[in-house]
């Protein structure tokens, strides 16, 4: 039973209301999210192009949350030296746009940010056995990359499961993070499987006609019944 487990929020803020960005972000600060999530996109690994560094570091530039980077580009190495971390950024590639995946880790570990891999909901967790250890974040992306407002693709879950029980087993360190349709009806199951931080997007953070404030509290409802359950399931 762990009962000292904290699930994370981690805001996508290509899902906020960008006519009044300013307004979003004050709320995030003030409900203390532990990340905002930035979904990069180059419109060749994923068909949509968004957010680069200018409009990012504008954000950066003014606000104190710590930024949980989405790489969704071919090649990712090409673009590493435009990011710099602050204390406690993570930046993650995707396993499948990358040729040396271990050269790039151990890149993004140098630079200074905790590193993360992402697997689209095609990729077996078993790509990423040799090189594990090296890794702080596993992010399992539960929606195809590309768009919000997609639907859960059900088996990623397992696979977060799966996960969970390897890290138990080998007494790894990694972190678990969703990335995808994380809402009331997902929460709940996505914590019970092993999740440590959940990407609030379109279905549970920025719901149209709700403040993020009231959205946010709601997601933190939802954690607890997973935290409970997973506490009387044993996992
Ligand atoms: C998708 C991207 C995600 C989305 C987020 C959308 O390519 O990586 O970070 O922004 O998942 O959330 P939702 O609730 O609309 O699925
Ligand atoms: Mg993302």
């Amino acid at each position: 039973m762990i009962l000292d487990r904290k699930v994370k929020i981690s805001a996508s803020i290509m899902c906020a209301d960008w006519m009044n960005l300013g307004k979003d972000i004050r709320i995030l600060e003030q409900a203390n999210v532990d990340y905002i999530h930035y979904d990069i996109m180059d419109g060749f690994f994923c068909p949509d192009y968004c957010l680069g560094t200018n409009i990012i570091n504008v954000i950066r530039q003014n606000t104190t949350i710590p930024s949980d980077y989405h790489l969704m580009v071919e090649e990712p190495s090409r673009i590493l030296d435009n990011f710099v971390p602050k204390e406690g950024d993570i930046l993650s590639i995707h396993y499948e746009a990358c040729r040396n995946l271990h050269r790039d880790i151990i890149k993004i570990k140098r630079m200074g940010f905790k590193v993360g891999v992402y697997l689209n909901p095609a990729t077996p967790a078993s790509v990423i056995e040799y090189i594990i250890e090296e890794i702080d974040v596993v992010s399992v992306m539960t929606v195809n990359p590309g768009y919000s407002g997609q639907k859960l693709v059900p088996q990623t879950l397992d696979k977060v499961v799966m996960l969970n029980d390897w890290r138990r087993r080998e007494k790894f360190n990694f972190e678990i993070s969703i990335d995808g349709n994380v809402n009331s009806a997902n929460v709940p199951n996505m914590v019970r499987a092993g999740a440590d931080i959940l990407v609030g997007g379109s279905s549970g953070l920025f719901i149209k006609g709700q403040s993020p404030m009231e959205s946010i509290s709601k997601l933190r409802g939802y954690i607890k019944d997973g935290l409970n359950n997973a506490n009387k399931t044993g996992n």
